[in-house]
């Protein structure tokens, strides 16, 4: 997981701004937080008896200081319901990993700026929740989600997005019984720099429900990084960049207003003559979107006796003017039904680039993203020179269909972004 966190660099940064005051939050099984080198972090070890009285775990309590590359510099065995000091040497960035396991931690940094890990890898395991933390969207996101699991029947939360003025831009209440997502809009206010939000984890309004529990993590599409004060927030691109997080997305289509991007559609494979063909329909909607009022619609659906063992929808895009890609990025409604997606460009030179993003076996929007950098790739054709090449590419989305998925899907896609 550490390399799905991190990248291998060092820089120092500087240490400004006062801290608000605030209870620290409560934190179990797995937490992890990102610290300034050279200054202490006390960490409370906490009994889960202190909020249970009914069960005692023996768990041993474990602190450990890791460098940004994953190595570990200190580890410390805690005493249960006693306080341990972690002294990093200065002045290198540092993640701590906390793992009161089903006991308690509260960790209390020495530093102003500090953030905890809250990414779909590494989710933030809080306990009774959280009054504010604060979030940094990067700009060209005109929305974002945040994602909350508290797997225990009777335990549940209410999400709440604000801006700084305490705004509510969006909330949810729910037993986060599976993992849902919330989704906001950014403030419509101009954000250059983008926007610095707020977070809570409350306790239900339902009586029945109460907050115990919970797994929080921002939407892939956000830095996955939660600080104590806003000016905090503010530092998380830096400390992103260091950990290996990408920021720099520029947005391409937004699927807004009457031209659609998608310039043709098809399927891969030719239907016998005399078979019924499956239907498909692709157009901008006002149904459902991420970020603005629209998005694009792609409805699919096979006969019941559709005899091919597999189909594949293609969506081409007109030509995108772009000087390379490294990384391309959209959000996807999706509907659970287990379809495998390929995203391939076709480069000035025709060379096509393919790289498989999984199965759509989730509901509600997330972030789709093909790392034409890392991930396995295939190439074929065109210039061969493995590359990617402007000035324009043509991007297509490639939606498998198998006798295991379902006859029929709806599917939204918005927000088509890229890094060059
Ligand atoms: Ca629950
Ligand atoms: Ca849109
Ligand atoms: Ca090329």
């Amino acid at each position: 997981m550490l390399h799905r966190l991190l990248i291998p660099s060092l820089v120092l940064w500087a240490l400004a701004a006062p801290a608000q005051a605030q209870q620290p939050p409560t934190v179990r099984y797995t937490t992890w937080m990102v610290v300034p080198g050279g200054s202490a972090i006390a960490v409370e070890s906490r009994p889960y008896g202190s909020l249970h009285d009914d069960y005692t775990y023996r768990d041993q309590p474990t602190w450990s200081v890791l460098s940004l590359e994953g190595d570990v510099l200190e580890r410390v065995d805690g005493k249960l319901g006693q306080t341990s000091t972690l002294a990093p040497a200065g002045p290198d960035p540092v993640l701590l990993r906390l793992q009161p396991g089903n006991n308690y931690a509260v960790p209390r940094p020495e530093a102003k700026q500090y953030w905890y890990v809250a990414t779909p890898e590494a989710p933030l395991n809080v306990v009774r929740g959280f009054d504010a933390l604060y979030f940094w969207l990067p700009p060209g996101l005109s929305a974002g989600t945040v994602l909350c699991h508290a797997f225990s029947p009777g335990e549940a939360g209410k999400l709440v997005v604000s801006d700084l003025d305490g705004n509510v831009l969006a909330d949810l209440e729910s037993d986060f019984n599976e993992p849902e997502a919330l989704l906001f809009r950014a403030p419509s206010v101009e954000a250059p720099r983008g926007h610095l939000l707020q977070l809570s984890l409350l306790q239900p309004d339902n009586p029945d429900w109460t907050i115990d529990d919970a797994a929080v993590w921002l939407g892939p599409e956000i830095p996955g990084l939660l600080a104590p004060t806003a000016e905090a927030a503010a530092a998380s691109r830096a400390i992103s960049e260091l950990v290996g997080i990408e920021t720099d997305w520029t947005p391409l289509r937004d699927f807004e207003g009457e031209e659609s991007p998608i310039m043709t559609v098809q399927w891969s494979k030719l239907v016998e003559e005399g078979a019924e063909p499956p239907a498909y329909d692709v157009a901008l909607s006002g149904e459902q979107s991420f970020g603005g009022e629209q998005s694009l619609r792609v409805q699919m659906r096979f006969p019941d006796d559709y005899a091919e063992p597999w189909q594949q929808l293609k969506l081409f895009t007109e030509p995108l003017e772009v000087s390379g890609i490294r990384k391309v990025r959209f959000f996807l409604l999706g509907d659970g039904s287990g379809r495998q997606m390929t995203v391939r460009v076709r480069d000035a030179g025709q060379e096509h680039h393919y790289v498989d993003v999984g199965a759509i076996d989730w509901t509600g929007w997330k972030a789709v993203v093909a790392d034409f950098e890392h991930a396995t790739r295939t190439i074929s054709g065109g210039d061969e020179n493995r590359q990617i090449n402007g000035p324009t590419v043509n991007m297509v989305v490639q939606i498998n269909h198998t006798r295991d998925n379902p006859t029929e899907s709806v599917l939204y896609i918005d927000d088509l972004a890229v890094q060059e």
